[in-house]
């Protein structure tokens, strides 16, 4: 298909006031009357045609103002219905189409997961429903009536307020939900089947009652119990931080287990993957608990930022989602730590976004041309959409942040908005030019700090100089200077915290360690230094940049000592254990005493349990090839980081175990951030130790195995065992399944941990996970448990010399396509990077995906990803 340009949008030549829909519920043969009340749009083509989209839809009947129409009087092609010569004044028209919601297996419009029914309309789903304009500017209120058999699906629900429900003849019975705020389609929802439910009576600060409901499957209802909190607390924090009130009488979220996304915002009905509610101690890690409450949160924020406001066109998704994802973080920092969730935000930006932007599947914040709209559904979007909105706080300050969000929350209520309505908002409350900062959403790329220092010991200056470039993307050669805020603070030699005193014209931002880089270059001099100190840079990762060149050793050890910014504290311990990798890589014989010394006095001084466990936690091998960036040989970098692991674990033996004797868990579970952080510190410390200690690690992980109380443990110990090898591995995943046979959400870490194994053997054991009876390439989280965790989680056997990795990856992602191309293209984005492999692996990897491509009946989302990936 021919690309959509930004630049082309034009408003939609026809309104929808209102919609009524009437479903028949059937397993093959659902029936869906939509009652459209249309009239021109005075902003679109006079005389323009009316053309509405469709995909896959049986069409039964139309009929115009009551009147049934001839088959000559419209056309209709496999993805439009088209009326050429629609009535100029407003008028009704009705359209009947047939649905299989059992065939459905792309998971996109009207589906079943199990024996429910449910839906899933963005980005262009609704169109897999009925005839509609189906883009986001096209807002209408929605009566929505569903009809079905009572015993199949006792539960009837849509967007907004139930009005009506009751008893029909032959064991039918119906609902009618009306949603009064004006909506795009893509934000439509039903659900129809049989779930246990948990319910809770929320106040809203106005007064207004509603009541949460929480649905799952029959006898989870007590792992919802989690979802519930952390919904409540969303529902109130928004009240407090953003004075956002929620608007409907009740609010529902449905869990069901076949989702290609991780949750979706529908008006007054978000359905949900159920990884993203369903958590118990006994099912469920930290990291489980942590992201319920995070997309809890977020669904729930969507309906200000998102529903309430939504996009103007699929160009504008980061202005729902970067937002959205803002909040959602702000939310998480305030129920936790907020600078280990701040360390963690970054870790997965770098992982996910860092990588994207570097390769040939980079794309600005908004983009501007697209080819299939479900492949933008990306870090870039979600997370430097995310990065922006927190960069304009820094840079305009709390104050008029808040201002400008509650201008845009008055003035865009009720419409469908733009990012230049957005960034309008803070131009006003901030009285300030926005217009170079809004680069940050049309150049794409990873902006590179260049950070070059001098000290003079005659004139006692110190010049930090600062400058910055853009990498060339995909179709942007050349980019323009950004506005970077960047965070800094001076240390000298005794980890003394100097105070920042310039002759700038900028004196008092720089003093307060906040300067903006605007320029390609600025200097900072700072006057009576007797030496140099050591910089911290990007404190608190102020900007998504990268700094080059890297710190060297002495001023890392510094600031892992002594930097009061628990980012770049955490930084210097990421940056020592990058520099003594890739030491290693290059063949230097390293000891790292002073590197075991720095973390030994960090570990027996901090008392934040979850940041040392982050300090401990060293760069993934994804991590060292990103770093590395071209050439990359995975073995290589598996071999080196081992040895890195091996040296410190048995540096640190003493420490570690003292660790593990304090930190013993007792009592019962608690999902809370401090028990979490315990926990984390105790199973990072163990798998440390066992990397020091092989014969001592294996015990100690088979006790922690066998002791555990809980899913965070037990899967940490099955981590360390996995790692080490031997019986003890293989009886203890043995053992796992076995509890855990009937539990698929555990499962999925079963096929994960085993996808991950650094060893030759996996790609045989893969092969065989492939032909489990408990593996299915339609279940979305199981084909990323074993699949996507086999190429992002294991890149020595993932990239294997042979090409063996890529064979049953391609092979996969190939049989995957036709059924589901929204999961064969994510899946097949972990091979973006195959540029900056070693010679040998990019042929293989390059073969892999001209393979896909040339395929003949590929799909179009899975299609455009490969042709990007090889452009
Ligand atoms: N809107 C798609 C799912 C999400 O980002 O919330
Ligand atoms: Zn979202």
């Amino acid at each position: 298909p021919q690309p959509i340009r930004l630049k082309d949008y034009a408003p939609p030549d026809f309104l929808i006031d209102s919609v009524e829909l009437f479903f028949s519920l059937h397993k093959s043969k659902t029936r869906v009357r939509s009652r459209l009340a249309l009239r021109r749009n005075p902003k679109g083509r006079s005389g323009a045609p009316l053309v509405l989209d469709g995909d896959d839809l049986t069409l039964e009947r139309v009929s115009l103002d009551g009147r049934p129409l001839d088959r000559e009087a419209y056309e209709t092609g496999p993805e439009n219905f088209k009326l050429a010569q629609p009535p100029e004044g407003p008028f009704i028209l009705e359209i009947e189409t047939l649905v299989d919601p059992t065939a459905n297996t792309q998971l996109s419009g009207l589906y079943r997961s199990g024996a429910n029914y449910c839906t899933q309309c963005e980005a262009q789903g609704f169109r897999r429903i009925t005839y509609f304009l189906d883009r986001p500017d096209a807002l209408a209120v929605y009566t929505t009536r569903i009809e079905a058999d009572k015993s199949e699906a006792p539960l009837l629900l849509s967007n907004g307020d139930l009005v009506e429900a009751g008893a029909l003849e032959a064991g039918r019975h119906f609902a009618v939900w009306r949603d009064p705020y004006p909506k795009p389609c893509y934000l439509f929802a039903l659900v129809g089947g049989d779930l246990g439910s948990i319910s809770r009576d929320f106040t809203t600060k106005s007064g207004r009652k509603v009541k949460l409901s929480i649905f799952v499957e029959h006898g989870k209802e007590a792992r919802a119990d989690y979802a519930m909190d952390a919904l409540e607390r969303a529902m109130r924090w928004d009240e407090e931080r953003f004075g956002r009130e929620y608007d409907l009488d009740v609010f529902n979220i449905v869990a069901v287990s076949d989702f290609n996304m991780g949750a979706m915002e529908n008006k007054g009905l978000n359905i949900f993957n159920d990884k993203y509610v369903l958590a118990s101690p006994q099912t469920a890690t930290d990291a489980d608990y942590a992201a319920v409450e995070a997309v809890i949160a977020h669904e729930y924020f969507h309906n200000w930022t998102g529903n309430r406001i939504t996009c103007r066109d699929w160009f504008q998704l980061c202005l729902k989602e970067g937002l959205t994802v803002y909040r959602d973080q702000e939310f998480s920092a305030d129920m936790r730590s907020r600078a280990v969730k701040r360390i963690n935000d970054v870790r997965t930006l770098r992982l996910t976004q860092f990588v994207e932007d570097a390769g040939p599947l980079a794309h600005p914040v908004r983009p501007d041309s697209y080819r299939a709209i479900d492949n933008f559904y990306t870090a870039t979007v979600y997370e430097k959409g995310a990065e922006i909105v927190r960069m304009l706080n820094t840079l305009i300050g709390a104050e008029a942040f808040a201002r400008g969000m509650e201008i845009y929350f008055t003035r865009f209520d009720g419409t469908a908005a733009t990012v230049e309505d957005f960034l309008s908002c803070f131009a006003e409350s901030a009285k300030r030019d926005l217009s170079q900062f809004a680069r940050w959403y049309s150049q794409a790329g990873t902006p590179v700090v260049e950070v070059a220092t001098r000290h003079d010991p005659q004139t006692r200056v110190f010049s930090l100089t600062l400058s910055q470039s853009t990498p060339p993307t995909p179709g942007q050669e050349q980019k323009l200077p950004l506005e970077i805020p960047i965070a800094l603070a001076l240390f000298d030699a005794a980890g003394n915290k100097l105070a920042l005193e310039t002759n700038d014209a900028k004196a008092d931002e720089i003093a307060q360690g906040r300067i903006v880089l605007s320029s390609e270059t600025r200097t900072l001099r700072f006057p009576n230094l007797a030496a140099a100190p050591s910089v911290s840079l990007l404190r608190g990762f102020s900007a998504p940049a990268r700094l080059e060149p890297p710190v060297g050793e002495a001023d890392l050890l510094r600031l892992l000592a002594h930097d009061d910014d628990p980012f770049n504290r955490w930084q210097a311990s990421q940056s020592l254990a990058l520099r003594s990798i890739f030491a290693r890589v290059r063949g230097e014989e390293r000891t790292d005493d002073a590197f075991a010394d720095g973390l030994g006095r960090l570990i027996s001084q901090s008392n934040d349990p979850a940041f040392t466990a982050l300090a401990l936690t060293f760069p993934s091998e994804a991590d060292l090839a990103r770093e590395q960036g071209e050439d990359v040989d995975p073995d290589a970098l598996h071999a080196a980081r081992k040895a890195l692991r091996e040296t410190l674990g048995h540096a640190l033996k003493t420490s570690l175990a003292k660790i593990l004797e304090r930190l013993t868990e007792q009592g019962a579970y608690s999902p809370d951030a401090a028990s979490a952080g315990r926990r984390a510190l105790h199973n990072v410390a163990l798998d440390l130790l066992a990397a020091g200690d092989g014969a001592l690690g294996t015990q100690l992980a088979e006790a922690h195995f066998n002791a555990a109380r809980n899913m965070t443990d037990r899967l940490a110990a099955l981590g360390t065992l996995a790692l080490v090898g031997g019986d003890a591995r293989e009886n203890a995943f043995a053992r796992f399944y076995e509890e855990f046979a009937e539990d698929s959400l555990v499962i999925d870490k079963w096929f994960s941990l085993q996808a991950t194994i650094p060893e030759e053997a996996t790609t045989r054991r893969v092969l065989d996970l492939l032909a489990h009876k408990d593996f299915s390439l339609s279940n979305p989280n199981r084909a990323r448990a074993l699949l996507g965790a086999f190429a992002a989680g294991n890149p020595t056997r993932f990239h294997a010399r042979d090409g063996s990795g890529y064979a049953l990856f391609v092979d996969a992602v190939i049989s995957i396509d036709p059924k589901n191309p929204q999961l064969a293209a994510r899946l097949l984005t972990s091979l973006r990077s195959w540029r900056t492999l070693e010679p040998d692996r990019r042929r293989l990897a390059e073969e892999a995906l001209r393979r896909v491509a040339a395929v003949p009946t590929l799909s179009g989302d899975t299609n455009d990803i490969a042709t990007r990936a090889l452009a």
